[in-house]
């Protein structure tokens, strides 16, 4: 349905009493919903009222339409509204009323990302022109089982165009050639981090009760990091990626994107377990804990006796966006904070942990050798990936794209249609200069090969990712004993232009991180910290993140600050800091000599 229609669907459903009471700050306020404040109501709350009787699913339905109506054109987060949200919501609430209730998530209206394929009558695209009007074989995985749990599709969010595979510098994130530059709501002019950009921002503008992502290197962590949010990009394989267009068969993985932990876990109870159509999947078999994820859910007594590591140098001294203005202080009193509520702090900073990330992760991808480029493994797996999914995607007969089959015709077909807005100038870096998809280009140029080459590379930086994250587990005290580590913290935000160093060294081991938020930078947007956990460690981050948001309560609303002067794509800069061309999309920047 395009966004102009909603207002119909609002008006021809009865139930926003009470549109005139407003809370909330900025200069968006939310209506309330049938005389009910459900802005940043967490999804057991939204049950409750639905429970009682004070909400019905088509309430919440109707209210978070008009809520997109409100907010979309500012933010461009929702790409489309599922046309029959209302009609799904109808028969949840039948269900309801007959004594039936399918799980915590029915009636809770979700937006996926994009790259879910849904089968319905709203097109899944992955935020680009050339898929739109395909068809893939399948819904996702994902989405049947949100689907049978109760679950109301309300539609899709935007995304950075093809997840940011497109280039990888020099093209706007959280841009879409087809929906446009999603807007971060705390700061029009701040980005909102890629790609699951459009799902953040829904969620923490209270367009959606949730939000599903998907990360390959930092597309659930980074954006949450960017709005607030909490998420688990879990280890690959743990949630089907079936029906989702593959930016990495053995990077990507789905995920929640939420108000809070609990929403986090409760939504993987749902959407994890294996499925014949992925078989990354059958590696997570005899990993699901026995209770769920919601049953590790904890307050913040648990950090009493809990040890967690930090990198100090260089994560907390010099990288990433640590030394942004106003952001160092606020991490020093969150760890005074996780000290005083009982957690043991480890400095880990002798661990090879920090010497393996440097060299092999963390550091400059065009000065790792050959052997550990991950980037070549990167372009090497999305052009398989993508030619294995489109085999099962469809356009119509008589379209000129019908029996596009590869990435190299995808890039063509960008080519030949001049699609390059999202193109912020020539790439003075990297492989290409004008064309806005360098690593589109550099995906077609492997070919998909995997030769020796690529799986020394593969193995190289995917088995020292794993020692890394594995040894920085094991403290090594003075005295020789050995401690083990429940969780390593890594700051967690972007900070103008700045690289965020968390998502590197999980995404190339294939472990979990948890995110969650802790303050508001020197721009009004806010940052947080991931959580590294080992492999199949997810409820582990369940419950150390469970006990951290408890602790830290952080809860800013969004500002809305400069809604009305915005422009875009574009990725900012931070004035007063200067970054070399090279750092743009990495890590170090320093304060301009004060002049
Ligand atoms: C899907 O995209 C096509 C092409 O842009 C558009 O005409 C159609 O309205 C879209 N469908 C929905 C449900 O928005
Ligand atoms: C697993 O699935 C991927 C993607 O469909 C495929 O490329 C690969 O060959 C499969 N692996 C095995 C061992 O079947
Ligand atoms: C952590 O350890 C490193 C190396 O021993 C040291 O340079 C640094 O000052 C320590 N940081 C803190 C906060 O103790
Ligand atoms: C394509 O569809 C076939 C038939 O359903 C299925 O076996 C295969 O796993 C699918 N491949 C991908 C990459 O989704
Ligand atoms: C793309 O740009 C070229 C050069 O400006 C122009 O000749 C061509 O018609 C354009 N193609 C499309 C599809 O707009
Ligand atoms: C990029 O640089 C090339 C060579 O200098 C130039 O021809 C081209 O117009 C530039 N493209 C853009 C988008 O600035
Ligand atoms: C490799 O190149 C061939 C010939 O151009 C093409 O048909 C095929 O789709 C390419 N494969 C990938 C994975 O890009
Ligand atoms: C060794 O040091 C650790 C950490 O300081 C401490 O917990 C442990 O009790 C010490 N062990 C012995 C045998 O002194
Ligand atoms: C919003 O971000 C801009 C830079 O993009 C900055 O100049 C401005 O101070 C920020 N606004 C607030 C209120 O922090
Ligand atoms: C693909 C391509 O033309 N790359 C060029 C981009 O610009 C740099 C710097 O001018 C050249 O070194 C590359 O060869």
């Amino acid at each position: 349905m395009r966004l102009s229609s909603i207002a119909v669907a609002v008006a021809s459903v009865s139930g926003i009493a009470g549109a005139s009471d407003s809370c909330g700050n900025g200069p968006f306020p939310m209506s309330l919903c049938n005389g009910v404040k459900i802005e940043d109501a967490t999804i057991n709350t939204l049950q409750q009222w639905m429970a009682n009787g004070a909400l019905t699913s088509q309430d919440l339905v109707t209210c978070y339409l008009a809520r997109i109506e409100q907010t979309n054109k500012y933010l461009h987060s929702i790409s489309e509204v599922n046309p029959d949200a209302l009609s799904i919501a109808a028969t949840m609430d039948q269900e309801r009323v007959a004594g039936q209730v399918r799980s915590p998530l029915h009636g809770i209206p979700f937006v996926t990302k994009d790259n879910y394929y849904t089968d319905d009558k709203h097109n899944t695209s992955e935020g680009t022109l050339v898929l739109l009007g395909g068809k893939f074989i399948s819904e996702a995985t994902v989405v049947k089982k949100l689907r049978a749990a109760g679950g109301v599709l309300l539609g899709h969010s935007t995304m950075s165009e093809a997840a940011d595979h497109r280039a990888l510098s020099n093209y706007a994130s959280g841009y879409s050639s087809r929906t446009g530059q999603t807007r971060n709501t705390y700061n029009l002019t701040q980005p909102t981090a890629g790609s699951s950009s459009g799902s953040v921002v829904a969620v923490r503008t209270n367009q959606v009760a949730v939000a599903f992502g998907t990360e390959t290197h930092g597309s659930l962590v980074h954006p949450s990091g960017q709005l607030g949010l909490y998420t688990i990009k879990s280890t690959p394989g743990l949630i089907s990626r079936y029906g989702i267009v593959t930016g990495s068969f053995w990077h990507d993985t789905p995920g929640a994107l939420a108000r809070s932990m609990a929403d986090v876990a409760l939504a993987m109870d749902i959407i994890v377990g294996p499925d014949a159509h992925d078989n990354l999947t059958f590696d997570a078999i005899g990993h699901y804990p026995e209770n769920g994820y919601y049953s590790q859910i904890a307050d913040k007594d648990s950090l009493r006796g809990m040890k967690l590591g930090i990198p100090w140098d260089p994560y907390w001294s010099t990288i990433g966006h640590i030394n942004s203005p106003g952001i160092r202080e606020q991490y020093e009193k969150s760890i005074q904070q996780l000290e005083a509520a009982g957690a043991e702090i480890y400095n880990i900073t002798d661990s090879p942990f920090v010497g393996i990330s440097n060299k092999y992760g963390g550091g400059q991808v065009s000065d790792v050798a050959p052997e550990f480029n991950h980037v070549v493994v990167f372009s090497t797996l999305m052009a398989v990936g993508y030619g294995e999914y489109l085999e099962n995607w469809t356009f119509p007969e008589g379209d000129e794209r019908y029996g596009v089959s590869s990435l190299a015709e995808m890039a063509a077909w960008n080519r030949a249609h001049n699609d390059t807005t999202g193109a912020l100038g020539n790439n003075t870096w990297w492989w290409d200069n004008s064309t806005g998809q360098s690593f589109y280009d550099a995906g077609v140029k492997t070919n998909g090969t995997m030769d020796t080459a690529f799986w020394t590379a593969f193995g190289n930086v995917r088995t020292s990712a794993r020692r890394a994250i594995d040894i920085a587990h094991a403290y090594v005290a003075d005295n020789g004993s050995v401690v083990a580590l429940d969780g390593i913290l890594i700051p967690n935000g972007r900070g103008g232009n700045r690289g965020n160093a968390c998502a590197s060294l999980p995404s190339f081991a294939g472990y979990p991180i948890a995110a969650v938020p802790l303050g508001l930078d020197g721009f009004s947007t806010p940052f947080g910290v991931c959580v590294y956990g080992r492999q199949f460690g997810e409820a582990k981050l369940v419950k150390v993140a469970s006990a951290m948001e408890d602790l830290f309560r952080w809860n800013e609303r969004p500002q809305w600050y400069n809604y009305d002067t915005a422009k875009g794509p574009w990725d900012m800069p931070w004035p007063g800091y200067t970054c070399s061309d090279e750092s743009q999309d990495r890590f170090a920047c320093e304060p301009a000599a004060s002049s």
